[in-house]
C-alpha cells in the first residue's frame, strides 16, 4: 500500500538536544511520570476536521493544503482520509481520534444516503482500529455547517430541523458506540441566537436540553456507557452561544437534571473567549465533579476569535496537567488537539512539526506538573493560607452549627481582623523555580 505522508518515517524520542524537527524532544511514550506511561497520562488524540478534512480555507482565501487524498471522488477521497489518518497516527503515535460525522463521511443529499456513507466508513474505521489498536476516544454529530442549521440545532426556531438533529445525533450514537468511543461531545455550533428581537431565549434552552436527554436515553439504550461531554464556548459562530463558559454549563446540566450523565469538554481557546483562564476551566470543572476530557490548543490574546492553534505555552500545559493529575488522570477523557496548522504552513510535513509541537509541551507540562506536585510549595502555602478552618470556630461554620447572631457575637468580641500575605508574586516566582530550576 502506497503512503500518503512519503518520506516521514515514525518520528522517534530524540531528547532535547535534537535539532531533527521531525523528532520528539520531550514526548516518550512509555517514560513513566509518577509510575505511569506518558501515553497514559496523557492520551493524546488527533482531531479528525482540522487535521484530514481542513485545508486553510478562511473568508479571504482559499484552503493552501490539497486534502482530497488522492482523489475528487467525496466517498474515494472519504476512504483514503481513514487510511491516512491511521498511517498518521501510526507515526506520531497517536492513540486516539476524535470526529464528526460529517469529517468521516461526507454529507449526500439525503439523510439516509449519508446514513450510508456513514455505515461505509465505520466499517473501514472499525477494521483500522482492530488492525492497529487505535482508538475512538469521541465523536460527535457536525449540526452546524448545513444551512439548515443556520437558526440552530436542538434550538432552532423550526420543528422540522429538531427533528433532523435528532435523527443524525442517532445516527453519530451508532457509530461512535460501533467503534467503542468512551465519549459523546455536544459542542452547540449555532445553539445561540444573533438577536433577541427574533428568539425565544428559554423555549430554545428548554429545546436544548430535551435533545440531550433524547441523546443520553437512546445513547444509554443501545449501551454507550461512556461519558456524554458538552463543550463549553461563549461565541463564534453566534454572537452568544448559550454554552457560553463552564460556570453557565454546569448550571444548565444541573437544571435540567442532565448532570449524571454529562461532563464537560474544555478547550483551552474557547476558555480564554470566555475571559477566562484555560486553568480556571479546568479547576471549575474538577472541583465541581464535572472533569471528562480536554480540547488542547491555544488562542492568541490580541486576536478576538477561536484560532485554534496548536499548544505551545508550557506554563498553561502545566497548569492543566498539575489539574489533570490532581483530577486523579483522564477516564474517559484524553487530550484532543482541536487545533490546526496556521494557512501559511502549507506542506504535509507541517502537520507533523505542529503535532510534535503540540505533544512535546504537554510531554514537557506533565513532567513539570509532576515537579510542582513533588515540590509541594505552592501547595503547601495554599493549605497553610486555608488553615484557620480547621480551628473550632471554622470547623462550626462548616458544619453549620452557628447562626448569623453567633457570629455577629464573635466579631464584635474580635473588634478587627488582620489577613495573611497572599504571596502572588512569590508563588510565580517559586514555579519560575520549579519550572526552569
Ligand atoms: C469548535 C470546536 C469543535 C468541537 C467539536 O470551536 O471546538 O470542533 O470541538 O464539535
Ligand atoms: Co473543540
Amino acid at each position: 500500500m502506497s503512503e500518503f505522508y512519503p518520506g516521514i518515517s515514525k518520528i522517534a524520542y530524540e531528547g532535547p538536544q535534537s535539532k531533527n524537527a521531525l523528532a520528539f524532544k520531550y514526548y516518550q511514550a512509555n517514560e513513566l511520570v509518577a509510575g505511569k506511561a506518558m501515553k497514559d497520562h496523557l492520551k493524546f488524540a488527533m482531531s479528525y476536521w482540522h487535521t484530514m478534512v481542513s485545508g486553510g480555507a478562511d473568508m479571504f482565501g482559499p484552503g493552501t493544503v490539497d486534502k482530497k487524498y488522492g482523489s475528487d471522488d467525496p466517498m474515494e477521497s472519504a476512504k483514503n482520509k481513514a487510511l491516512a489518518s491511521f498511517e498518521l497516527m501510526d507515526k506520531l503515535s497517536i492513540d486516539y481520534y476524535c470526529f464528526h460525522d460529517r469529517d468521516i463521511a461526507p454529507e449526500a443529499e439525503t439523510l439516509a444516503e449519508s446514513n450510508a456513507r456513514l455505515d461505509i466508513i465505520s466499517d473501514l474505521l472499525l477494521d483500522l482500529q482492530k488492525k492497529t489498536g487505535k482508538k475512538l476516544l469521541w465523536g460527535t454529530a457536525n449540526c452546524f455547517s448545513n444551512p439548515r442549521y443556520a437558526g440552530g440545532a436542538g434550538t432552532s426556531p423550526e420543528v422540522d430541523v429538531f427533528t433532523f438533529a435528532a435523527a443524525q445525533i442517532k445516527k453519530a450514537l451508532e457509530i461512535t458506540v460501533k467503534l467503542g468511543g468512551r465519549g459523546y461531545v455536544f459542542w452547540g455550533g449555532r445553539e445561540g441566537y444573533e438577536t433577541l428581537l427574533n428568539t425565544k431565549m428559554g423555549f430554545e434552552l428548554d429545546n436544548l436540553a430535551r435533545l440531550m436527554r433524547l441523546a443520553v436515553d437512546y445513547g444509554r439504550s443501545i449501551g454507550f456507557t461512556g461519558d456524554f461531554y458538552v463543550e463549553p464556548k461563549p461565541k463564534e459562530p453566534t454572537k452568544h452561544q448559550y454554552d457560553f463558559d463552564s460556570a453557565t454549563v454546569i448550571g444548565f446540566l444541573r437544571h435540567y437534571g442532565l448532570d449524571k450523565d454529562f461532563k464537560l469538554n474544555i478547550e483551552a481557546n474557547h476558555a480564554t473567549l470566555a475571559g477566562h483562564t484555560f486553568h480556571h476551566e479546568i479547576r471549575l470543572a474538577r472541583d465541581t465533579g464535572f472533569f471528562g476530557s480536554i480540547d488542547a490548543n491555544q488562542g492568541d490574546m490580541l486576536l478576538g476569535w477561536d484560532t485554534d492553534q496548536f499548544p505551545t505555552n508550557v506554563y498553561d500545559a502545566t497548569l492543566c496537567m498539575v489539574e489533570v493529575l490532581k483530577a486523579g488522570g483522564f477516564t474517559n477523557g484524553g487530550l484532543n488537539f482541536d487545533a490546526k496548522a496556521r494557512r501559511a504552513s502549507n506542506s504535509l510535513e507541517d502537520i507533523f512539526y505542529s503535532y510534535i509541537a503540540g505533544m512535546d509541551a504537554f510531554a514537557l507540562g506533565l513532567k513539570l506538573a509532576q515537579k510542582l506536585i513533588d515540590d509541594g510549595r505552592l501547595d503547601e502555602f495554599v493549605n497553610e493560607r486555608y488553615s484557620s478552618w480547621n480551628n473550632e470556630l471554622g470547623q462550626k461554620i462548616l458544619k453549620n452549627q452557628v447562626t448569623m447572631a453567633d457570629l455577629e457575637k464573635i466579631a464584635l468580641a474580635k473588634g478587627d481582623v488582620k489577613v495573611g500575605s497572599g504571596r502572588q508574586e512569590n508563588l510565580e516566582a517559586i514555579l519560575n523555580t520549579v519550572m526552569f530550576g
